[in-house]
């Protein structure tokens, strides 16, 4: 309706992935707001609905990798995960769940995405249009568009010039590939590549895995989750949710009080060796220092290469997938299940592109400086533009008609990872500058949504339309941000992190290095002074 400035609605949501789905029922269940979803795909689960390739997995254990008790306790004691670490079909199925149990999906527009959102000063509210034609305002926008939306596909020369098949493992067939008798070429080897070399290569008749970074893999530990583990973590959710809340990472395990030099050798190793046996990201969580002395960090890196030499056979190969050009954890290191011995099977080749770089893709396959792979398949594995890319794609416009790519033209600027100075009534969902991709999603989704929340209940209740975050207090939160990412080793590696991996961006840690726990104290803290930071006002 566009006869009046009143808006049709009270929030917008992109996005129907775990985010938007609970943000929208805050907003309409919680707030008793009008509220509309608009997603893309044609159901919702957002990276779980993507994200199909073989091997598919989530690296946070399943049972602290989902809502909370915040959403629903009955749904907590109901839902039993069958594996420590929930594979893509089983998270895409509890998330359908989800929305079918809170009735979601009726106020969630598929099929739909959004191609420009321009602020409307005169009448306070966001002008949304959508591929379909139309155009819908509501007073509040919100991003719910994950971190790991946008997928990268390197512009290889000849890329298009391939004969075969090629997939993007962020955008898989939903019909699935099979790869039996074909020969593949797998490029990349982080988190993605990693879980789906392994089930690739059980099938294919030989694959080629073409790697430009070694990466520190952690063991994975994926197990079933059985009748016993099911009970213990069910009767102690209270404490789980709880410890998941205070730690830095937003998983329940404790937080380290050690130095990593402050033990002995046989005692650090065995500290390693405990965490590794357990499997998943403890091993990052064994020392305090892991990610702030570089000494520290070289004995956890030294630990891990010296599991890559035990487990591969070949010794050359061996020395290949060590990394050394970055400490551990400043890439995000990979869960793996089976990928190290995956490379002493016969029919599975590394191949090191950064030696002997990529040049272009060629109809029959890859070629590289030194050689030619001839191939029926390119796997792209090849990561997303992380944090902004899809933020950029949305087509937003502030105040003044500033596109918000322009605005961040030199970096993200936010206040607290949430909010925009120039871009009134936005709230980005684990936004650049919140812990988001360094912790686990949920938590932090979970309490971006609820401070969100929280935030719009204290605006309705003042008779408040307008909020937008002072220059002040916007500079604060990025000075805040570079002090404590520049305190870290994270800014040394060419990760995604920093924006790296696409040419051109602006190299800066893009989320929040402050931890979960001190951060969610950091937003509370401005909600309890009355939302300081931010400028309100009513509607004229
Ligand atoms: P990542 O972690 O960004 O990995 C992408 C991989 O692709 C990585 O090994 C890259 O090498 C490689 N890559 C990217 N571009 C190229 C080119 N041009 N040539 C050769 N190799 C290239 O993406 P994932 O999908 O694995 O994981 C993303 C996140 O999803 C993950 O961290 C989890 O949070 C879930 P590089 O290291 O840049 O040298």
């Amino acid at each position: 309706d566009q006869s009046t400035d009143t808006p049709d609605l009270d929030a917008i949501v992109i996005g129907a992935g775990m985010s938007g789905l609970y943000m929208l029922h805050r907003l309409r269940d919680t707030l008793g707001m009008r509220a509309l979803v608009v997603e893309r795909a044609d159901d919702v689960g957002g990276t779980w609905y993507w994200n199909r390739y073989p091997g598919a997995r989530c690296d946070s254990e399943s049972y602290f990798y989902s809502f909370s008790d915040r959403l629903s306790e009955d749904l907590l004691q109901e839902w039993t995960w069958s594996e420590r670490f929930a594979g893509q079909p089983e998270i895409l199925r509890y998330l359908q769940h989800v929305a079918e149990r809170f009735d979601l999906r009726r106020d969630i527009r598929f099929g739909t995405t959004v191609t420009a959102a321009t602020w409307d000063e005169d009448g306070t509210r966001w002008l949304v249009d959508t591929d379909d034609g139309r155009r819908t305002s509501a007073r509040h926008l919100i991003t719910a568009v994950g971190c790991l939306s946008t997928t990268n596909l390197p512009e290889f020369p000849g890329r298009d010039s391939f004969a075969g098949e090629s997939f993007h493992t962020g955008a898989w067939p939903h019909e699935g590939v099979d790869f039996t008798g074909r020969r593949v070429a797998v490029i990349g080897t982080g988190a993605t590549a990693v879980q789906a070399v392994p089930e690739i290569a059980a099938q294919a008749e030989h694959v080629h895995v073409l790697q430009r970074t070694p990466n520190y893999d952690i063991a994975g530990g994926n197990r079933p989750m059985t009748e016993q583990d099911a009970r213990e973590i069910k009767e102690n959710y209270t404490d789980i949710w709880a410890r998941t809340r205070e730690t830095g990472f937003g998983f329940p395990y404790d937080a380290p009080e050690r130095t990593a030099l402050s033990v002995g050798d046989e005692e650090r190793r065995q500290i390693f060796e405990e965490a590794w046996q357990r499997g998943g990201f403890r091993l990052g969580t064994t020392f305090n220092d892991l990610l702030l002395d570089e000494a520290a960090n070289d004995t956890a890196s030294e630990f891990l290469r010296e599991k890559i030499r035990e487990r591969v056979h070949d010794p050359a190969v061996a020395e290949l997938l060590c990394p050394s050009d970055h400490p551990f954890f400043t890439k995000r290191p990979p869960l793996e299940n089976g990928w190290y011995e995956t490379f002493n099977r016969s029919n599975v080749t590394l191949v090191d592109v950064r030696s002997n770089p990529i040049e272009q893709i060629v109809p029959t396959g890859v070629r590289t400086a030194e050689a030619q792979y001839d191939v029926d398949t390119i796997v792209y594995a090849t990561g997303f533009d992380a944090m902004t890319g899809t933020l950029f794609k949305l087509g937003i416009r502030g105040a003044d008609g500033v596109p918000l790519a322009e605005r961040w033209a030199d970096g993200p600027r936010t206040y607290l990872g949430v909010a925009a100075t120039g871009f009134p009534n936005l709230f980005m969902i684990t936004g650049p500058q919140s812990p988001s991709v360094l912790s686990n999603m949920p938590v932090s989704i979970e309490q971006h949504v609820d401070w969100i929340t929280d935030l719009l209940r204290h605006l309705q209740e003042n008779g408040q339309d307008r909020i937008e975050p002072s220059e002040e207090a916007e500079q604060g939160w990025i000075d805040h941000h570079d002090e404590v990412s520049a305190a870290t080793l994270l800014p040394r590696a060419n990760s995604w992190w920093v924006g790296a991996n696409i040419p051109g961006k602006p190299r800066r840690l893009y989320p929040y290095v402050g931890g979960v726990g001190v951060y969610r104290q950091l937003c509370d803290d401005v909600a309890s002074k009355d939302y300081e930071g931010f400028v309100t006002s009513a509607a004229s």
